[in-house]
């Protein structure tokens, strides 16, 4: 059999694309809020704009990203009524949405046409909308699956693309984003991600966008390093905050003016060393009750009131580094706790969530990055059911 050229869905969700575009639909474009699904919205509102510029001068495309720690994981209510009027519309959901059964049933009932585009790993159920690519789907007939969503979302703007006349070089500023983010959301760097990566940091080199530019002047950034990229560009991209559920960091990349980028991108990099040292105290806490109290447990299950639930995974993912097993991360709420999870090599968070979801609200993620919402009264009845589940793989 012939190897198909593109992820499953992508030629369908494309074609949908050229046409709602031709014909000037109103889209609304709903992306998770950190640095891969605020890439892919940068990217898809691009592509309508490329493939009909009255999209840049009108408002026919909205953007929106939820809040997690008010709105949890994924597509939300909240946004599905808010655009409602905006119907007849497309609804787009990219970085998220594969898990959400009832908000994508419920957003076509009201007469929005679904588009999915997501990278995270179906849950027992898997959502309905009118057109879906995930690679990790069950009869998926593309050599490679480990895609951030970012590069699902280009891989349709490439296809649509190539129905057009549009030169090579119009594809260069949807590969510098395409490199940033699949970097940021640490997917493996190998066949399509290091090509998309590859060729992503070739245009970077040469960005037009004010926004990078910004970044680069201001950070003083030397591309032809790899750890520069990282702690320079993406770092301050993923401290943008959400304000009116517009992330930061898509209006830095949105921006057309250099100086007012300037502005941003200062703000950006403030927050970001604001972050760090926040990373870094809170380490320095967790490092030293584990090593008093917890040395021998299997695992890193602690609550607080104070984390910034933006914080949560960076912290998490310095810990299972250090100790090579599982961590559980809580923002304690009012009502609810938000977890972040991280997860040592050969065990799988969203095994041991789903093992235990009856205790749970909401969750989702990766094997390795996961996280999940918890009413506080059932904290101490997912710590024991989590405990169960890992001593019992632990002994395998
Ligand atoms: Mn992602």
């Amino acid at each position: 059999m012939e190897k198909s050229q593109y992820p499953k869905g992508t030629k369908e969700v494309a074609q949908r694309i050229l046409r709602a575009a031709q014909k000037g639909e109103r889209a609304i474009i709903f992306g998770d809020a950190d640095l891969d699904g605020i890439a892919s919205s940068v990217i898809l509102q691009e592509l309508f704009e490329l493939l009909n510029p009255l999209y840049s001068q009108n408002r026919d495309i909205k953007v929106y990203f939820p809040n997690r720690e008010e709105e949890g994981h994924g597509i939300s209510d909240r946004a599905v009524d808010l655009f409602a009027k905006e119907i007849p519309a497309l609804f787009l959901a990219v970085d998220c949405g594969i898990a959400n059964v009832n908000e994508i049933k419920r957003a076509r009932k009201k007469g929005f046409e679904t588009i999915v585009i997501d990278h995270h790993p179906p849950l027992e159920k898997v959502a309905k909308p009118d057109f879906l690519i995930d690679p990790k789907q069950k009869g998926e007939t593309y050599p490679f699956t480990d895609f951030a969503a970012v590069g699902l979302v280009y891989k349709v703007a490439e296809y649509a693309l190539s129905q057009t006349n549009y030169p090579e070089y119009a594809k260069e500023k949807l590969l510098e984003l395409t490199a940033l983010a699949t970097l940021s959301d640490l997917m493996p760097l190998k066949e399509d991600n290091r090509e998309l990566v590859d060729k992503g940091i070739n245009a970077l080199m040469t960005t037009q966008r004010p926004g990078l530019l910004a970044l680069i002047e201001l950070g003083e950034v030397d591309l032809q390093i790899d750890v520069d990229i990282f702690q320079k560009i993406i770092a301050p991209l993923n401290s943008a905050k959400l304000i009116d559920n517009i992330a930061e960091s898509y209006l830095l990349l949105r921006e057309t003016s250099l100086k007012e980028a300037k502005k941003l991108a200062q703000r950006l990099i403030r927050q970001n060393r604001e972050k760090k040292a926040i990373v870094q105290q809170t380490l320095d806490e967790l490092v030293n009750k584990i090593e008093k109290e917890k040395k021998e447990s299997l695992m890193v299950f602690e609550v607080s009131d104070y984390w910034p639930v933006p914080a949560l995974g960076v912290i998490a993912s310095k810990l299972v580094h250090l100790y090579k097993k599982p961590i559980f991360l809580f923002k304690r709420g009012e009502q609810e706790s938000v977890c972040s999870a991280r997860l040592p090599q050969d065990l799988d968070g969203v095994e041991a969530l789903i093992k235990c979801k009856r205790f749970l609200k909401t969750y989702g993620g990766h094997a390795p990055a996961c996280g999940c919402r918890v009413k506080n009264k059932n904290l101490p009845k997912l710590e024991k059911c989590l405990e169960t589940y890992f001593k019992k793989q632990i002994r395998e």
